[in-house]
């Protein structure tokens, strides 16, 4: 098995569209198995594959305290969405921010399991809210879309500065490597 990099907003390839998986074989299911891998390191409830640079509309859940339940879900679309609901989000995409969303409370959804069973299932609370966090990825949307123009720029400028920072790191780190290089 394989961990996986996580794309990181502003990575331009969070904005792809995935396609439908076309046949459930054992491709589909080691992609799957290193996105539960993948997402149990990171420490998530849920991963798409559109954020380990698959574009492909496979997602994967983990709701349970144990981290003994995993979910996956092939081609899940929304059939019905119903009331709302406003929670604090978080993204392994989008790393130390967390903000309200407000999603549907009660959806419909319908999937394939890796078995290449169809299943139609009605949800709330945080598996829905997980659900629709994930579809938006296989869509290329990210939940701080969602954020006031304000506060999407009050985040762009500390993704910005936090960049800034870490090349200086980086480069105060090389000149001290270097420095060590001549003394040894
Ligand atoms: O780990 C995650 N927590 C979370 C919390 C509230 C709503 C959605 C999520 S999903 C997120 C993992 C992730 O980025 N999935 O795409
Ligand atoms: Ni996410």
């Amino acid at each position: 098995m394989t961990i996986l990099k996580v794309l990181h907003f502003p990575d331009e390839r969070l904005r792809l569209k995935a396609v439908p998986v076309t046949e459930i074989g054992p491709e589909i299911c080691v992609i799957a198995e290193n996105m539960l891998e993948t997402m149990y390191s990171e420490g998530g409830i849920g991963l798409a594959a559109t954020q380990v640079n698959i574009q492909e509309r496979i997602v994967v859940i983990d709701l349970s305290e144990d981290k003994n339940e995993p979910i996956i879900l092939i081609n899940p679309e929304i059939l019905k969405l119903e009331g709302k609901e406003v929670t604090q989000e978080g993204c392994l995409s989008v790393p130390d921010y967390f903000d309200v969303v407000e999603r549907a409370k009660n959806i419909e959804f319908r999937y394939s399991t890796i078995k290449n069973e169809i299943i139609t299932k009605k949800v709330n609370g945080l598996l829905a809210i997980c659900i629709q966090h994930e579809i938006d990825h296989l869509d290329g949307k990210l939940f701080i879309d969602y954020l006031s123009p304000l506060k999407r720029n009050r985040l762009k400028k500390k993704i910005h500065k936090q960049k800034i920072e870490n090349n200086r790191f980086k480069k105060s780190e090389r000149l001290e490597n270097k420095s060590l290089n001549k003394i040894l």
